[in-house]
């Protein structure tokens, strides 16, 4: 270490060294000083909030300590680091993580209630961290949990923008989005004032010939913005390991805004900069698989790269190593094409700025990246038009012209003479207006592409990067199926749960080697383990059942089967498919008579999910579940036999209070379309079973719990292209069940059917590409199989055991453990946990 403190005076730095807290007694003492100093307040005014502020800071102060003592150890140890780049990180809470990771959660709860406040209630106080949309950016926040309890070397780079994901309110039926202005109070995160980036866009290119002759490309003029680093501390399980996620904010580059405009009387252009400037990272686009072109999403895009790119080179450069070791020090992963303007923009350090040869370069760029593809839908795939780049980054299109030229070079010596090859693989679309395809910029620029899940993998080598594979050969091509953290996803949502699980394991281990669940299996006899499991999973139903009454005012019967669906609302996600289903069950149910209804099973369909504010058709399907549940909720005749509820404003704290309580959770996307899902494996690790396609991680599920314990229905990704070729437009012929459900949607039974129009002429008229009317009959059925099932409570909790058993392998520590060893060439930096700082409590 640097020996910035002489040796005389280190013996008073030791002695007062920050450490873990030894006892609550500690803790209380730290709380109260916070109250009293950090906030200026007293016991006279310390309400839940100021609780939750001071009980933040006080584990804060542990935490930054283990922070600064990982950051230095992966320094002095010269490790390789890796660089997760993601457009997205929806990190819920961090409070309750940090107090779990740390191992001092009994600790606190028993110092809050000494004074005067319950634990649960303080957790609730702190505003979700929602910088994501749905499953690629939960799926970066769980593999920041899983590098840093796995003591890897590793940083996240994103962006901190001022409003995250927008909150949803239903006002009659309808979503509206109000803005999520989290900022006010943030505990974790770090100005790092001193960590700034200039970074430029706009301008022109000039060439020059240097003194040897070579020609030098200058990127000048233009406008520049500062990015300012903020630093949020990423824990670990049970390790002091502690990584650093780096969010980037926009600020002006004159600073505040420009004084000497200011003072030659041009405010309002001073100001106006200033804003320009503080846009960039201003808000989230709320889009989840789709993309829209728009320049400000461009700009976010380059300057969170740039000034990522800057951060990671200056790095490298301290270490005083040749260029060529770059890919042994840093490797870099593109979560999804958003951050693919990092292989341009390194090349473009190396060559123009550093003076490197382009294939030098351009072989250390290769070897540094991976690209990790989350979709196969059209309508997500990003294309950013040839017009807009030049204007915004002019040097970086020379430079992809460039990378193109050479590839389509290389694929002309090794395929001669195929032009359509030529023209299907180039990075540049030559359409109207041309474009510049950024997956295929991404798979060039990457040593390894991943798909999420088995199907996926094989579905992407198969079709939209078929030549990619017969260029690159198969081994650039892989598959790394998703995986969840159990920390928060078990531990932190379902403690009662994971107590129980705990005393059948032997201990906490599962909780790092979660493939240690599968000697649960052998007490699936027990029969106190087993009235355990169903008074858990009954206890989880009665907390959501407060939830429901409490946040929409519908009484629901916690011993009613729990059907959930929530996720982002997404046609190919078939929330419709579902709606129709529970109308179906709804109208089944009205034409039999009193004596047969008693007869029938208690159901709670739950919905929950956010529509992008601009896509109309997942709007529609929002106000027909809302406009269902007002009618079915308030029919004398149903009463508690169906009961119909959307949850306002889904997000990651509410699916912790959601997942642990359903008995069947949907995952009935159109077969082929949703590359993974990770809430399928949420939902079944705690307890639930799950109705589901042949479609992404599902399949692998299925595998592992054996077929027995899934509900799968629908048809096969194979068949789907040859389906709607067959719906020939207007000509194809509606399910029957389905049809009805269309009559009484029309008829007016849930409202003005002008309402839901769209819905239903997508199905009947437009040649429903979801399939929805293929897949209804089967789905129906499903659904009175699970029913019948549900009723043999034994059997069905069989099911639900052996199914957590057998989830092991969808803990996201194994997923990182194979990004590790087949994509980033990383070994974990093993920590002795007795040097910590930390008391484990
Ligand atoms: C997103 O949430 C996902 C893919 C995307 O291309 C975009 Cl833009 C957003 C999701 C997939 O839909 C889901 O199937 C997958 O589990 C998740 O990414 C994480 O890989």
């Amino acid at each position: 270490p640097p020996a910035s403190i002489p040796e005389p005076q280190r013996e008073a730095w030791l002695k007062h060294q920050v450490s873990g807290f030894k006892d609550k007694d500690a803790f209380e003492t730290d709380v109260v000083r916070h109250v009293e100093t950090t906030l200026a307040r007293s016991m006279f005014n310390c309400d839940e909030s100021a609780a939750y502020a001071a009980c933040s800071l006080a584990f804060r102060d542990r935490l930054v300590l283990e922070w600064n003592r990982t950051q230095q150890r992966q320094t002095f140890s010269d490790s390789k680091r890796v660089y997760y780049l993601s457009l997205e990180f929806l990190m819920g809470r961090a409070l309750d993580n940090a107090m779990l990771n740390i191992g001092q959660k009994d600790v606190a709860k028993a110092g809050l209630a000494d004074l005067g406040f319950r634990i649960e209630d303080v957790i609730e106080q702190e505003h979700d961290a929602a910088l994501g949309n749905g499953g690629l950016g939960r799926l970066a926040a769980c593999f920041l949990d899983s590098l840093a309890s796995l003591n890897y070397p590793a940083w996240g780079y994103g962006l901190r923008y001022r409003y995250g994901i927008f909150k949803q309110e239903i006002i009659d039926g309808y979503q509206v989005e109000v803005p999520d202005y989290w900022l006010d109070f943030n505990p974790w995160e770090f100005p790092r004032h001193d960590v700034t980036v200039d970074i430029q866009f706009y301008g022109n290119v000039h060439k020059s010939t240097d003194g040897s002759g070579k020609t030098v490309a200058h990127w000048e003029g233009g406008e520049t913005v500062k990015a300012v680093a903020y630093d949020v501390p990423v824990p670990g399980y049970a390790t002091p390991t502690t990584n650093n996620l780096r969010l980037w904010s926009s600020k002006a580059a004159s600073g505040e805004f420009d004084f000497q405009k200011f003072n030659s009387g041009e405010y309002e252009s001073s100001v106006a900069d200033q804003q320009r400037a503080e846009t960039i990272s201003a808000v989230l686009y709320p889009n989840d698989n789709l993309e829209r072109g728009k320049e400000l999403r461009l700009k976010q895009q380059y300057f969170w790269v740039a000034a990522s790119l800057y951060d990671i080179v200056r790095r490298f450069k301290k270490s005083k190593r040749a260029w060529k070791e770059f890919p042994d020090q840093v490797a870099i992963q593109l979560n999804d094409t958003h951050p693919t303007l990092a292989v341009v923009e390194l090349q473009r350090i190396l060559v123009d700025l550093e003076g490197l040869e382009w294939d030098e370069a351009w072989n250390i760029v290769v070897n540094t990246f991976g690209y990790t593809n989350h979709t196969v839908l059209p309508e997500a795939l990003e294309k950013w038009s040839v017009g807009l780049f030049q204007h915004l980054l002019p040097r970086h299109l020379q430079i992809i012209y460039d990378i193109n030229l050479f590839f389509l070079q290389s694929v002309e010596r090794a395929f001669p003479n195929d032009r359509d090859l030529l023209g299907r693989v180039s990075i540049i679309e030559e359409s109207q207006p041309k474009m510049v395809r950024m997956a295929f910029l991404a798979i060039v620029g990457s040593h390894k592409v991943n798909g999420v899940a088995e199907l996926h993998s094989d579905l992407i080598k198969t079709t939209i990067f078929k030549d990619f594979v017969n260029i690159f050969g198969p081994d650039k091509f892989t598959n790394v199926t998703n995986g969840i953290t159990p920390r928060r996803w078990l531990h932190q949502a379902n403690p009662r749960l994971s107590e129980l699980i705990k005393t059948k394991t032997g201990g906490e281990d599962f909780l790092t080697d979660l493939t240690l669940l599968n000697k649960i299996e052998l007490s699936v006899n027990d029969k106190d383990f087993r009235k355990e499991w169903a008074e858990i999973k009954l206890a989880n139903k009665v907390r959501l059942a407060k939830h429901i009454k409490a946040s929409t005012g519908v009484s629901v019967n916690p011993s009613a089967l729990f059907d959930v669906q929530v996720k982002r609302i997404h046609e190919y996600k078939r929330q419709q498919l579902n709606i129709f289903g529970v109308i179906h069950r709804y109208l089944t149910l009205k034409a039999l008579t009193p004596d047969e209804r008693k007869k029938q099973l208690p159901r709670v369909s739950i919905f929950g999910g956010k529509a992008a504010p601009g896509y109309w058709m997942a709007k529609q399907i929002i106000h027909l579940i809302n406009s269902v549940g007002f009618v079915v909720n308030n029919d004398k005749d149903i009463g508690d036999l169906l009961k119909v509820v959307f949850l306002e404003d889904y997000n990651v704290s509410k699916a912790e209070i959601i997942t642990p309580a359903s008995d069947i959770s949907e995952h009935i996307s159109t077969a082929g379309t949703e590359a993974s899902g990770t809430s399928n494996m949420k939902f079944v690790l705690n307890g639930g079973l799950i109705i589901g396609t042949c479609d992404g991680a599902n399949i692998e599920i299925t595998r592992e719990v054996g077929e027995n314990n899934i509900f799968l229905f629908g048809n096969l990704a194979e068949d789907v292209e040859d389906l709607r070729h067959s719906h020939t437009y207007g000509a194809h012929t509606v399910d029957p069940d389905l049809a009805k459900v269309f009559e009484a949607i029309e008829s007016g039974t849930f409202g003005d059917q002008q309402d839901f129009a769209g819905m239903i002429t997508a199905v009947r008229d437009h040649g429903d590409y979801y399939l929805v009317s293929d897949d209804f009959h089967s789905y129906i059925e499903t659904h009175a199989i699970i029913d019948e099932a549900y009723r043999d409570q034994e059997g069905w909790i069989t099911k639900c055991i052996t199914s957590v058993a057998r989830m092991g392998f969808f803990s996201s520590d194994r997923c990182i453990n194979e990004y590790a060893e087949g994509i980033w060439n990383i070994e974990p930096l093993p920590v002795d946990k007795s040097d910590s700082g930390l008391g484990k409590g």
